[in-house]
């Protein structure tokens, strides 16, 4: 156990943090590098703060719903009015849209959908008075997001939702992603641009690389690549239906629908206490994603994975998505067992600082590369929480105090190396500070189905 003293000042310095960060109703990940608001992190954010301000928690996860599209749609990022950032705004110009909102910037994609588990986690820390009510307002909106989600991004009823960029994966240069990309055919312009190596010039408009080492960040070829993609969705007004086969990158994402699954049955859970059932469409629909995650596995090498929604085959690159689907309860007791075994080899997704983004014994591994590599705490957070789901119980609070180590020895920072513990990317990141607070209050090792 860490001394109380030890955790005390932890909380407190992330404490301080979180609030250095906010702004406003919202917190942003990063002063410096994210000073936007961004979905899965507003979550993450929102998790942790609930348990010391429930009412900034709350707070927090209306200002997503602020930027909701009349189609239901939440985007991955809200733009800051008056932050300085180079391009990214003018990506996406969602105002041109006439179902974005009129008062507000925002991307044009999604990003993974934790909001209903963050609704529930915050009601629950919510004065008694407060935890109806709250719950009440974000159902309709909760409803309308998933609601999009299976008819815009599931067009073929297989349960899995199809993401149209790696953006909305949340690991964006995950290798599996990056493995498509890389053979996905390029304008003219970008293969001139790449014989020449005037990839660098993107550097100058990226906003990254003015405070984080290039090595810590996306590959300028990654960049590129991904800027391409969006112009390319762009086109297509972002619209799946709209996107040609053959010059997208349409992938069924693992880590997005084993969440989607988790966030599905916390929607269930806030539909049961509010005594309001969902609509049976919908609840055939979460029905058809447990079955379809299924489809992700891999029986000979005991994994899942994410599948090539054109070609409709598995993308056998090892990543951390693989533990994913446990958070849901969906998988067998006889394959938990066997991705938990998995998690457990030292060579693999168990160095001394756990747990990896793509194991350390993979060629695909860079001890510093954006999502091909580094630990990243949500990622530990979730997983600790998948255990629990099985009853792992002794790994799950290894797991936690050793992430509370690193963070304790690193600092706040985004991510950190899984080899030396060093920290990686921005400074003073926001998930890290928050998740910390609630992992320094999860010590209560009890398994339940009703977590989420
Ligand atoms: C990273 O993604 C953004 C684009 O969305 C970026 O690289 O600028 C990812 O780590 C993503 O998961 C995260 O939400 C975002 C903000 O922390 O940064």
């Amino acid at each position: 156990m860490m001394a109380p003293q030890l955790e005390k000042t932890l909380e407190e310095r992330a404490r301080v943090m979180l609030e250095r960060n906010r702004r406003g109703s919202w917190t942003c990940p990063s002063i410096t590098v994210y000073p936007h608001q961004w979905l899965w992190d507003s979550c993450f954010i929102a998790i942790g703060v609930a348990r010391y301000d429930p009412q900034r928690a709350a707070g927090e996860l209306r200002a997503l719903f602020r930027a909701q599209w009349a189609n239901g749609m939440l985007p991955h990022m809200v733009f800051a009015d008056g932050a300085k950032d180079i391009g990214s705004r003018r990506i996406w110009q969602s105002k041109k849209y006439p179902l974005a909102p009129r008062d507000l910037d925002t991307s044009c994609v999604t990003q993974p959908p934790l909001p209903a588990i963050a609704a529930r986690r915050v009601a629950r820390a919510l004065p008694a008075s407060d935890r109806q009510s709250f719950l009440a307002e974000l159902f309709p909106k909760l409803l309308a997001y998933h609601t999009w989600l299976y008819d815009e991004r599931d067009l073929h009823n297989s349960g899995l939702v199809t993401l149209i960029h790696p953006w909305e994966c949340g690991l964006d240069t995950t290798p599996s992603w990056m493995h498509l990309l890389r053979r996905m055919p390029l304008p003219w312009w970008l293969r001139t641009a790449a014989r020449f190596g005037l990839a660098r010039v993107v550097r100058l408009l990226r906003n990254d690389t003015r405070y984080i080492p290039v090595a810590e960040r996306a590959s300028d070829d990654d960049g590129l690549r991904m800027l391409v993609l969006a112009t390319r969705a762009k086109k297509h007004h972002f619209q799946l239906e709209q996107m040609p086969r053959h010059s997208s990158v349409l992938i069924e994402d693992l880590a997005f629908n084993a969440m989607l699954a988790a966030a599905n049955r916390s929607l269930e859970l806030i539909s049961r206490d509010l005594e309001r059932p969902l609509p049976t469409e919908l609840q055939e629909h979460f029905r058809r994603t447990e079955v379809a995650l299924e489809h992700l596995w891999d029986e000979p090498s005991g994994q899942y994975y994410s599948r090539n929604a054109v070609t409709g085959e598995l993308i056998k690159v090892p990543t951390i998505a693989t533990f994913l689907p446990l958070w849901s309860g969906i998988p067998t007791r006889a394959q938990a067992e066997r991705l938990i075994e998995l998690l457990q080899k030292p060579t693999g997704f168990w160095p001394h600082h756990p747990v990896p983004s793509v194991p350390i014994d993979a060629p695909e591994f860079r001890e510093a590369g954006y999502w091909k590599g580094p630990t990243w705490i949500n990622m530990n957070w979730t997983i600790a929480e998948a255990l629990r789901e099985y009853e792992a119980v002794e790994l799950a609070e290894r797991l936690r105090l050793r992430t509370l180590r690193l963070v304790e020895h690193a600092g706040f920072s985004e991510y950190f190396s899984p080899l030396t513990g060093d920290g990686y990317g921005a400074n003073d990141f926001s998930w890290t500070a928050a998740l910390v607070i609630d992992l320094l209050a999860s010590d209560d090792p009890t398994p339940s189905a009703n977590r989420l």
